[in-house]
């Protein structure tokens, strides 16, 4: 039993930390200038983002950083 649990734990692990690397590789993706936020410029090929652009941009610096992209990504996707 203790290591079918520690089978389960091990995978969910794993299933996370490919979520976290796909939403990293999503926004380096269209982050086109590599300035580590992107703007509404580059959301272009993102149309439901963009269209929800000042729900996201939670300090509203007119840019998605990386946390607010996961936000986005979390409420849309998963
Ligand atoms: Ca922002």
């Amino acid at each position: 039993m203790k290591c079918v649990f520690f089978s389960v734990i091990a995978i969910t692990m794993i299933s996370f930390n490919a979520v976290a690397l796909d939403v990293k590789q999503r926004f380096d993706h269209l982050d086109a200038n590599k300035s580590g936020f992107l703007t509404e410029d580059e959301l272009e090929p993102q149309p439901q983002l963009l269209s929800t652009f000042t729900r996201w941009d939670k300090n509203q610096d007119k840019q998605i950083s990386l946390l607010e992209f996961k936000d986005y990504l979390t409420n849309n996707l998963y």
